[in-house]
């Protein structure tokens, strides 16, 4: 039995792991610590915060002495970091709360953990996992081989940038202190509960409402896009079989461009609207209802700054050592993630009321139809 804490567990990927962790492991005593940012929401941990399954605690990664305390009652043995700013077209138009979250709050946090473990005299038996993304490698060109654990850093916004500079001072934490830490760098996710600012619920979203689909620049920009649940199933084998100091990739290996990518989400929205009539009736303004394509929608707007123009992943490690591997088959998770949108609106349109709103006028007031 461990304790766990868990960092940002009120976020997209956060609350997926809280589900997988409790199923997976469910003798170990789970903390989820999250700020509440416009990012969070907690309705799906409701139930399991009210049947004492977990411990949900409001609070900032930054704050020392609540980091400290919650090590001292709590005695993690385990810390799955994944608190952090991680859009990044706000990270262009505002960069500084990424700095203070994804560099400043990881260095509180690693600094707790070290000093609780040391006190305790537990570090041997400790796992500080930090969860970072691909795009601390850079961009890829068409013909480039995937990013492995071994390619150079080549930040080009201002959150991969911030996310690199958390995985160079965890890195430093192993030498420097023996800091028992494990770090994975993943390609984009996809699945419930990912917040309608990314490129996939958008998407959903706007077609369902009949807005127009804004791709960036032409649309040829290729992701890895990895299914949340093989995410999570690959973090939990991380933090438990993983060598201590390493890093591991962790990639779908389904490369999309945008723009089939977007054409993909109508094709399976038409589909959906055709084989059920109540669909018409609660989205009155989508173009499925009148029998006419989803596609019509899609418009290509003003490209984002510093664009990268490609994401592969190289997850052969985690295969080879750990034996991870992904389960979710793009198109029937695409086909998923489109249906939980559709059973969930109550939920996105929850999220897509007020602060974010004004964020959706922020980002593409400026951005002009190309
Ligand atoms: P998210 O934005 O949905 O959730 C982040 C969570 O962190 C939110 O609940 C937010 O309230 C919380 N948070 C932010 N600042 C905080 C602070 N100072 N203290 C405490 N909590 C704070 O992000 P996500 O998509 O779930 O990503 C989780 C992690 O995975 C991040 O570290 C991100 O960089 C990484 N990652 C995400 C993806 C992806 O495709 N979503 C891909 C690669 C890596
Ligand atoms: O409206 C849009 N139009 C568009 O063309 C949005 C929001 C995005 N895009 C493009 C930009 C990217 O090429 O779609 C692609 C995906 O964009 P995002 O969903 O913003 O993801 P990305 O920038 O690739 O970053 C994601 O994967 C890596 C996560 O948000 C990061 O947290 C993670 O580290």
């Amino acid at each position: 039995m461990q304790s766990v804490l868990i960092t940002g567990g009120a976020g997209f990927i956060g609350q997926n792991l809280v589900h997988a962790w409790c199923a997976a492991r469910p003798d170990d005593r789970l903390t989820v610590v999250d700020a509440m940012t416009y990012a969070a929401n907690i309705r799906s941990l409701e139930s399991l915060i009210a049947d004492r399954s977990i411990l949900f605690v409001r609070g900032d990664i930054r704050d020392a002495a609540l980091m400290r305390r919650l090590f001292d009652e709590h005695k993690f043995t385990r810390v799955a970091h994944l608190a952090a700013e991680s859009h990044v077209d706000r990270s262009i138009v505002d960069p500084e709360a990424f700095l203070q979250t994804n560099v400043l709050g990881t260095f509180t946090l690693l600094k707790a953990a070290l000093d609780a473990w040391r006190s305790w005299g537990t570090i041997d038996r400790a796992r500080f996992l930090h969860v970072s993304t691909d795009e601390v490698y850079g961009s890829l060109g068409p013909n480039d081989p995937a990013f492995s654990e071994s390619s150079p850093y080549r930040p080009n916004s201002p959150y991969a940038a911030s996310k690199a500079a958390s995985d160079h001072l965890v890195r430093s934490f192993v030498p420097t202190y023996g800091l028992p830490v494990l770090i994975t760098n993943c390609s984009n996710n996809y699945g419930p509960y990912q917040h309608p600012e990314k490129l996939i619920p958008l998407m959903i979203i706007h077609v369902l409402e009949g807005k127009p689909l804004p791709v960036y620049g032409d649309g040829s920009n290729v992701r890895d896009w990895l299914h949340v649940s093989d995410h999570c199933d690959a973090l939990i084998n991380v933090i438990e079989q993983g060598r201590s100091g390493e890093t591991y990739n962790v990639g779908g290996g389904n490369e999309r461009n945008n723009r089939d990518l977007v054409g993909l989400i109508c094709d399976t929205i038409d589909r959906a609207f055709a084989a059920d009539p109540n669909l018409s009736a609660r989205f009155p303004s989508c173009p499925a209802t009148a029998g006419r394509s989803t596609r019509t929608l899609i418009g290509y707007v003003t490209d984002r700054p510093g664009h990268d123009h490609r994401y592969a992943i190289n997850a052969t490690k985690l295969a080879t050592e750990l034996g991870s591997r992904c389960r979710v088959d793009f198109e029937s998770g695409l086909g998923q993630t489109v249906r939980w949108y559709l059973d969930h609106e109550e939920w996105w349109r929850d999220v897509t009321s007020g602060a974010y709103k004004a964020w959706i006028d922020k980002n593409y007031g400026y951005r002009i139809v190309i």
